[in-house]
């Protein structure tokens, strides 16, 4: 973030690993991270598309998050981070886990990662989602809260639509937020977009952009460099 100057995620789903690739190599210049759902990709082969990607993430110095939310027993997660078609620890630097199934699910994704590659990696929790009448609030976002505190190590932050706190505790979560678009209020789907000032007073410190960056007649050169540019002015603002 600090050597490109950049809060800005693009979340790329699309369902060819060409439109993939071509896409980020175009924001490449703008994002400190990517997040996927690989499970959209159609064509989807270890080598044609992850070896890519991970070239891309060298070529324009950015981490790899794919957003799997996780959400069942430890010893079930822990096979589906490490295995199947996917084998998802071996590549992607940080992935994500609902609190639903509590603590356990934080535990089996460690025990995934710590035998399946010697890379680092991380994981946020989900405490809030952005979409009209998600069920994570109040209590339940608390409670994951709560979670998060079981491994200060594996847990890196959460997604959420605002600061979780922390910080008198030893915590220093980053927060990463979606739902964010500077043209559009929402989708036909129930998402629901806040502008990048909103979210970074709120206490976001990376912002995940999807449509916003290249959806119908947007140009992600373009939108690439709006948000990032909108994204750092109003982070270097809330610090100051
Ligand atoms: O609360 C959430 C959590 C996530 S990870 N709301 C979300 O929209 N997301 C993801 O962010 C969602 O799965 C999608 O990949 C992205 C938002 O895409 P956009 O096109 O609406 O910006």
């Amino acid at each position: 973030m600090e050597s490109k100057q950049t809060n800005l995620c693009a979340s790329v789903d699309v369902t060819k690993t060409q439109e993939l690739l071509e896409l980020l190599d175009k924001l490449g210049p703008y994002i400190c991270l990517v997040k996927t759902h690989i499970d959209i990709v159609e064509d989807f082969s270890y080598e044609h598309t992850i070896l890519p990607l991970q070239g891309l993430a060298k070529k324009h110095n950015f981490m790899i998050f794919e957003d799997r939310k996780f959400a069942d027993i430890g010893n079930t997660v822990k096979l589906q981070y490490k295995g199947g078609i996917y084998r998802t620890s071996k590549w992607a630097d940080i992935t994500n886990a609902h609190g639903v199934t509590g603590a356990g699910i934080v535990e089996g994704l460690k025990q995934a990662a710590e035998e399946s590659t010697d890379e680092p990696r991380g994981l946020l929790m989900l405490a809030e989602l952005s979409s009209k009448g998600s069920l994570a609030t109040g209590e339940y976002t608390q409670k994951t809260v709560e979670i998060a505190k079981s491994d200060k190590e594996f847990v890196i932050g959460f997604i959420a639509q605002r600061d979780m706190g922390g910080r008198e505790e030893g915590f220093d979560w980053l927060i990463m937020t979606p739902g964010v678009g500077l043209d559009d209020k929402g989708d036909s789907l129930g998402q629901q977009y806040r502008t990048v000032d909103e979210v970074m007073q709120t206490g976001t410190d990376v912002i995940i952009v999807g449509r916003g960056l290249f959806g119908k007649g947007r140009d992600p050169e373009v939108e690439g460099k709006r948000y990032r540019n909108a994204g750092w002015e109003a982070y270097k603002r809330r610090i100051a």
